[in-house]
C-alpha cells in the first residue's frame, strides 16, 4: 500500500496538469477509490498536509497557498464551478458498484478537488447587502456529525467553510464521529485536520449514538457564541455565513437556516434550490417542502432577499445562539439514530417564543440521497416511530390524532420517558399547537378545525375511500373498508374539503374522474357539502353527488346527478357536526 501511495503521488504530480480524460489517471482513480489506504485526496488538499510537502507544484497541489490565499479555478478540472462530473463509459460499471458505499456517486466525488470552486448562486440583491461590520457579528462553532462519511464529501464540507467564510467568524470546526467503521476517518483524519488553517476538533462517540446525541456532544464542547450545524456532505457558497449570523445578531431567539441547494448524488453538480419553498410537514410527520404562500411574500413587502419565517426546518443546516440552544431545550436526548428532531425543534422554537428563519441570502449545497446508506440498530421503522412519537406526544396536543390514525400500529412502539420534555414545555410556558397552526402555519396540512377524522364508508357497497398511497393528480381509490386507519383515514374539514394527508379530493370536470389534488384551502373544486340527513356528499361546483364507482371504473368513486340511492350515501367516521 505504501508502494501504491508512491505510485499515486507520481502519477498525480506528473499527469494531473494535463489530464482530464487521461486514461491512466482515470484508471488510477478507480484503483484509489476502492482502496481506503490510498492517499490520493491528501494530495489534492493543501500543500504540506500531514508531513507530505508536495515536492513540485503541479497546478493542483498548490491551488491553495500556505497562507490560505486561493488561486483562481484551474480550468477544466472535473466539477469546478459546481459543474456535473461525467463518468466515462468504461468506468460506469465501476462507479455503479461504488455508489452503494455511500449511496452517492463516490467516484464522481473523488474526481473533484476538495476545494473546488462554486458559482455565486445568490440572488442579485443579496450580493451587495450591507450587514454590520464583521467584528460585530457573533462567531460560530461549526458542528458536523458523521457516521461512515466518505473522505471527499466530509473534507469538501470543511474546505468549503474554510474557503468561503471570514476566518475570524469561525471559532472552530467540530467533527463528531458517531462510531464510524472506516479506517481513514481515524488517525488519518486527525493528522489531516491539524494542518488546516482553522482550528478543527474531533470528538469520538465511542459507540453509535445517532446524530441527535452526536450533535449534543458537539455542542457541549463548542466555544463559539453561535453553533452552526451542518451535515457531513455539504458545500458552503460565497457569503453563506454572514446572513445566518446577522439574524442572530439582531435577535438571539432566531434559529436560522440557509437555503439548501442540491448537490446531485449522481454527478455532484451544484443545482440551485428555490427561495419560494419553505418547510412544512404532512400527517405522517414527514418533513416536506411546500410553496411559500402569498401571505409571507406580502409580509416581506415582496423582497425575496429578506428571511422567511418558516414553519419548520429540514434540520441539518442551522445556526443557533449557543446559550439560547440550551435555554430552549437543545435536543431531545431520548431520540435515536436519525429523524424527528427537526420537527421537534421547529415546534419547540416557535411555540416557546423563538422563530425559525430561512435566510434566503445564505446558500449551502447538500448531497440529497434517495436511500440511506447506514445500518439502523433496532430497525428503521422502530426508530422513526419512536422519535416521531416523542415529538407528537410532547408538542402536538390533540393534533397528534392525525399522526396516529394515518399510522396504524405506531402505538405499539416504545416511546420512553417523556417527563423531562413535558416539564420543559411547562417551564418555558410554551403556547399550544393550535396557536402554532393558527399563527405560524395557517396553510398547514393539518386542518385547524374539522368535522370528522376517520373512514368514509359507502352505504351500498360497504367500501371505503382509500388513498391507495397515490399522489396528486392520481385517482381516488375505493376498496373494502379495513377499519385500520392508514390510507382510509380522511378528514372532513371545516373548510368542507375531504382531505387525507396533504391531498384533497378534487373534481375538476363534470363526470370526470374523482382525483386527488394538493389541498388549496380555497373551496372551489375541493368543496363538498355533507348533508347529515341524506348522507350525501355534494360537490357544489358541479352540483353532483359523490357516488360508487361507475361500471367502467374498478375502484374509483364517481360523481353524478344527486339521487337518494344508497350508493350516494356516505358514513363518515368519528364525525362531530356540532
Ligand atoms: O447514526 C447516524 N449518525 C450520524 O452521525 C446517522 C446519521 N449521522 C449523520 C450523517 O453522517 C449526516 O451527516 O447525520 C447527518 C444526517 O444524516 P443524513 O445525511 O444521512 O440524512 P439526511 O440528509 O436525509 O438528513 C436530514 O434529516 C435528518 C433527520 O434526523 C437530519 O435532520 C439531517 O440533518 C437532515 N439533513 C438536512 O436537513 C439537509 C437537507 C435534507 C433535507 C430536506
Ligand atoms: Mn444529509
Amino acid at each position: 500500500s505504501r508502494l501504491r501511495y508512491q505510485y499515486c503521488k507520481v502519477i498525480i504530480a506528473t499527469s494531473m496538469v494535463w489530464f482530464l480524460l487521461d486514461v491512466v489517471l482515470l484508471m488510477y482513480y478507480t484503483d484509489c477509490a476502492s482502496n481506503p489506504s490510498c492517499d490520493q485526496n491528501r494530495e489534492v488538499a493543501p500543500g504540506g498536509v500531514a508531513g507530505n510537502p508536495p515536492k513540485k507544484s503541479a497546478g493542483l497541489l498548490d491551488a491553495i497557498l500556505p497562507k490560505g490565499i486561493f488561486k483562481p479555478a484551474p480550468p477544466n478540472l472535473p466539477g469546478e464551478m459546481g459543474k456535473a462530473v461525467v463518468i466515462p463509459p468504461d468506468l460506469q460499471a465501476k462507479s455503479k458498484e461504488m455508489f452503494k458505499i455511500n449511496q452517492f456517486n463516490l467516484m464522481a466525488s473523488e474526481m473533484i478537488r476538495l476545494n473546488r470552486t462554486l458559482p455565486d448562486v445568490r440572488m442579485e440583491s443579496c450580493k451587495h447587502k450591507e450587514y454590520v461590520a464583521t467584528n460585530l457579528l457573533p462567531d460560530t462553532s461549526v458542528v458536523i456529525v458523521f457516521h461512515n462519511e466518505a473522505w471527499t464529501t466530509l473534507l469538501r464540507t470543511v474546505w468549503s467553510i474554510i474557503q468561503r467564510s471570514p476566518h475570524e467568524l469561525i471559532k472552530e470546526i467540530i467533527l463528531v464521529d458517531d462510531a464510524s467503521e472506516r479506517d481513514f476517518l481515524g488517525r488519518k483524519l486527525e493528522m489531516y485536520v491539524k494542518e488546516l488553517p482553522v482550528p478543527v476538533v474531533i470528538e469520538r462517540m465511542g459507540e453509535r449514538k445517532g446524530l441527535i446525541r452526536a450533535r449534543l456532544r458537539g455542542a457541549s464542547v463548542a466555544k463559539g457564541q453561535v453553533i452552526t450545524f451542518l451535515d457531513a456532505h455539504c458545500e458552503c457558497t460565497e457569503g453563506w455565513l454572514e446572513p445566518l449570523l446577522y439574524e442572530i445578531y439582531k435577535d438571539r431567539t432566531s434559529v436560522v437556516c440557509p437555503i439548501i441547494d442540491v448537490i446531485s448524488d449522481e454527478t455532484f453538480e451544484y443545482i440551485t434550490g428555490s427561495d419560494m419553498t419553505w418547510g412544512g410537514f404532512n400527517w405522517k410527520l414527514n418533513f416536506r417542502w411546500y410553496p411559500v404562500p402569498q401571505r409571507e411574500m406580502e409580509r416581506r413587502g415582496g423582497d425575496r432577499s429578506l428571511p422567511l419565517r418558516s414553519p419548520t426546518m429540514a434540520g441539518g443546516l442551522l445556526s443557533i445562539e449557543r446559550n439560547y440552544f440550551y435555554e430552549i431545550g437543545s435536543y431531545d436526548r431520548g431520540m435515536d439514530i436519525w429523524g424527528g428532531e427537526n420537527l421537534e425543534m421547529s415546534f419547540r422554537v416557535w411555540m416557546c417564543g423563538g422563530q425559525v428563519l430561512i435566510a434566503t441570502c445564505s446558500r449551502v449545497g447538500h448531497v440529497f440521497r434517495k436511500v440511506s446508506p447506514y445500518s439502523w440498530p433496532g430497525g428503521v421503522v422502530n426508530i422513526l416511530n419512536h422519535n416521531t412519537m416523542r415529538t407528537v406526544e410532547v408538542w402536538m396536543d390533540n393534533y397528534k390524532d392525525f399522526y396516529y390514525k394515518i399510522n396504524p400500529g405506531v402505538k405499539q412502539t416504545e416511546v420512553g420517558d417523556l417527563t423531562q420534555r413535558l416539564d420543559l414545555r411547562k417551564k418555558l410556558e410554551c403556547k399550544s399547537f393550535r396557536w402554532y397552526l393558527e399563527n405560524i402555519y395557517p396553510e398547514s396540512q393539518m386542518p385547524l378545525d374539522y368535522y370528522s377524522l376517520g373512514e368514509v364508508r359507502n352505504k351500498e357497497t360497504n367500501m371505503c375511500l382509500d388513498s391507495m398511497g397515490r399522489k396528486s393528480g392520481e385517482k381516488v381509490g375505493m376498496v373494502p373498508c379495513h377499519n385500520m386507519g392508514g390510507n382510509q383515514v380522511f378528514s372532513y374539514t371545516k373548510k368542507k374539503s375531504l382531505m387525507t394527508d396533504d391531498l384533497c379530493i378534487d373534481v375538476s370536470q363534470v363526470k370526470g374522474p374523482v382525483k386527488f389534488f394538493k389541498c388549496h384551502g380555497l373551496g372551489g373544486n375541493q368543496l363538498f357539502e355533507y348533508d347529515k340527513q341524506t348522507l350525501q356528499l355534494k360537490h357544489s361546483n358541479s352540483n353532483q353527488c359523490l357516488d360508487k364507482p361507475n361500471p367502467s371504473e374498478r375502484d374509483t368513486p364517481s360523481v353524478g346527478p344527486c339521487n337518494n340511492k344508497p350508493s350516494q350515501q356516505w358514513v363518515l367516521g368519528d364525525i362531530d357536526l356540532a
